[in-house]
């Protein structure tokens, strides 16, 4: 037994850079070990899972999945609180992390695995990761050629979702215009207010960041688009990494977000919360495929279960809610268009 945590992942990793940041946030104490392919067999066996991060606990537990470890570690040290304690800010948390795990991944892998210099700079760093290659180590031809043969084991596995999921090169349009329109309104929004909910970083606050560390301002071209078009994302992941639980303003006691907020979760309801209603019906329906048309041509992409039963654990945190609690959040949230899907019956 060990009294510290380790985080098995790599840096270039979205929800394992989401797992460090929250964890530095929360002040605890923290390992950062890389999930080489020398302790990728022993991790996966122990964790039972292939993705990325694994947590293991000072006790000993593996844990893997960001959500689920976030809400643990919110009950093991309500200390340092990522859950707003009201009910308003509270379902907004949770829909905005449903929305920066699942949506803007899609982005991530776009970028990284279609455009050579993202693929070069993002995909080789995860490859130097995985190979237990220090990321600023010279490399003799050898070692280049194990570096591209690592990198194309990943871009296999990572075109192969893009493709599933409509992240692919012939998305390209649908894929710059949605991520151009999410740093826009995010610009806005962190020229006003410190964090997504105000003056305290919350649990989608992490999802974000670890998107921005691993993807959106690691890889070129996205940085490039933040730069012309969100500046401010760069401020903000600055003041999220230095941001401390223990030294963070008081919870505002009126229960809500800033206006500039609003823009944010109607993108949400126009565009990820159209997916989760046509993926319910697909599911429900038994098809494989949905068809989803984000107003730049239709496009068909796979099913997703996982992402259903995440929907479904944030429309439980809603209807966990009692009457009163209830009714206020959906004063502010059912004009904004993120409530129906969260009404959906459970399936799966
Ligand atoms: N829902 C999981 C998602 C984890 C995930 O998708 N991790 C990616 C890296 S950021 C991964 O391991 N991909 C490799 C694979 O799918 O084989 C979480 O929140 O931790």
């Amino acid at each position: 037994m060990h009294d510290r945590f380790i985080v098995y992942g790599v840096e270039a990793s979205y929800f394992t850079r989401k797992v460090l940041a929250l964890f530095a946030y929360k002040g605890l104490p923290t390992d950062f070990r890389r999930k080489t392919l020398m302790v990728a067999p022993e991790v996966e066996a122990k964790a039972g899972t292939r993705l990325m991060p694994v947590v293991v606990t000072p006790e000993g537990e593996w844990l893997w999945d960001s959500t689920p470890i976030a809400l643990a570690m919110e009950r093991r040290f309500p200390e340092s609180p990522v859950l707003p304690p009201t009910p308003v800010l509270q379902v907004t948390a949770r829909i905005l992390e449903d929305f920066f795990d699942e949506w803007p991944t899609r982005q991530a892998l776009h970028f990284r695995w279609y455009y050579a210099a993202d693929r070069e700079h993002g995909g080789g760093s995860v490859a130097r990761d995985i190979l237990g290659i220090a990321q600023d180590a010279p490399l003799d031809a050898e070692g280049e050629a194990m570096v591209e043969k690592a990198r194309m084991s990943v871009e296999s596995w990572a075109t192969r979702t893009a493709q599933a999921i409509g992240a692919d090169a012939a998305a390209q349009d649908e894929m710059v215009g949605e991520f151009v329109r999410l740093v826009e309104i995010l610009d806005q929004h962190f020229a006003e207010v410190p964090f997504l909910l105000g003056d305290r970083p919350t649990l989608p606050d992490f999802a974000l960041a670890g998107g921005l560390a691993a993807h959106f301002l690691y890889d070129p071209t996205p940085r490039g688009l933040i730069e012309r078009h969100g500046p401010q994302l760069i401020a903000y992941q600055e003041r999220l990494d230095a941001a401390r639980a223990d030294s963070v303003p008081p919870w505002s006691e009126n229960d809500a977000f800033a206006e500039t907020l609003a823009p944010l979760l109607q993108h949400v309801a126009l565009g990820f919360h159209s997916f989760l209603k046509a993926n319910h019906a697909a599911l429900a329906a038994g098809q494989k495929e949905v068809t989803l048309d984000l107003g730049y041509g239709a496009r068909r992409l796979s099913t997703r279960r996982y992402t259903e039963r995440t929907r479904a654990e944030t429309a439980a945190a809603l209807a966990g809610l009692d009457a009163a609690a209830r009714e206020q959040v959906e004063a502010v949230l059912e004009p904004l268009g993120v409530l129906e899907a969260l009404r959906l019956p459970v399936i799966l």
